[in-house]
């Protein structure tokens, strides 16, 4: 999306100067530690909670949306990590909304949830606060995944990489220093939700996977505790849920249910 790029460049700071302030932020969070505990503690899959106020295909989700106190109704009902969207254009996020949750009391780690095709964004991401960012493998040629998963790692970021079907699964494999791979059951392109898409990758690939000691999260369209435990059989060790616990009158409360 080049227009966002340009956008984003015209209205904030030069690299250097982004660069500058990411090392000055709160030092990161343990993502993917915090997913591993939560995971092991409960034998069900360690919950990202999203704090999400609209989508493209869905509208607004929420009207009275104030994302510190979604993010600490979450951390209190026991998600384990949280998915900040930043995206305006699509999803009315916003960095803002990023860095005023990394200031709240809430603990967890956050993922900065930003369509990234430009290293900008995550050393943007870094200075307000996130301790993880998503890269979407069907945006990101291998080598700009490569270099910027490098970029996070120095910055001592996590990378949950995001693929929606074998191809870029496959992809993504080839790759070293993968530790997390996002498997999205919502095409990007026509919006459709498939739960069975993580069972048919994983049933494909989770050897390579667990071989490689790679972390998987099942991605979007999940409703029930059914679904849940579908994507756990399947063999994730997390989950990313925004709208089905966004929609709740008590988006927090929601999780245990
Ligand atoms: C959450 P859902 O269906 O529970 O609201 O989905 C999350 O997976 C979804 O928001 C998402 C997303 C993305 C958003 C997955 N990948 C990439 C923006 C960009």
């Amino acid at each position: 999306d080049k227009e966002v790029e340009v956008s984003q460049r015209k209205a904030k700071k030069p690299l250097q100067k982004v660069i500058e302030s990411s090392q000055h932020a709160p030092p990161p969070r343990d993502f993917i530690g915090a997913l591993t505990a939560a995971y092991s503690r409960n034998d069900a899959p360690a919950l990202i909670a999203e704090v999400k106020k609209a989508s493209p295909s869905r509208g607004v989700l929420r009207e009275d949306f104030n994302p510190v106190e979604i993010a600490q109704s979450y951390e209190m009902n026991g998600a384990a990590c949280l998915s900040i969207l930043t995206d305006e254009k699509h999803f009315q996020g916003s960095f803002e909304n990023l860095e005023t949750v990394r200031n709240s009391r809430v603990k967890c780690p956050l993922l900065c949830k930003e369509f990234v095709i430009d290293i900008w964004q995550i050393y943007y991401a870094r200075s307000k606060g996130a301790d993880a960012i998503l890269l979407i493998a069907a945006v990101l040629p291998d080598l700009d995944i490569k270099y910027m998963l490098r970029i996070c790692k120095n910055l001592g970021m996590t990378a949950l990489i995001e693929v929606h079907d074998e191809r870029e699964l496959d992809r993504v494999l080839k790759i070293d220093g993968v530790q997390l791979i996002g498997i999205n059951n919502r095409s990007l392109e026509t919006f459709k939700v498939d739960t069975s898409n993580t069972k048919t990758l994983l049933e494909k690939r989770g050897d390579i996977i667990r071989e490689k000691g790679i972390m998987v999260v099942g991605e979007s369209g999940l409703f029930t505790p059914d679904d849940v435990a579908y994507v756990h059989n399947a063999g994730v060790s997390a989950i990313l849920v925004g709208e089905s616990l966004i929609k709740q009158e008590n988006p927090g409360q929601a999780i245990a249910g």
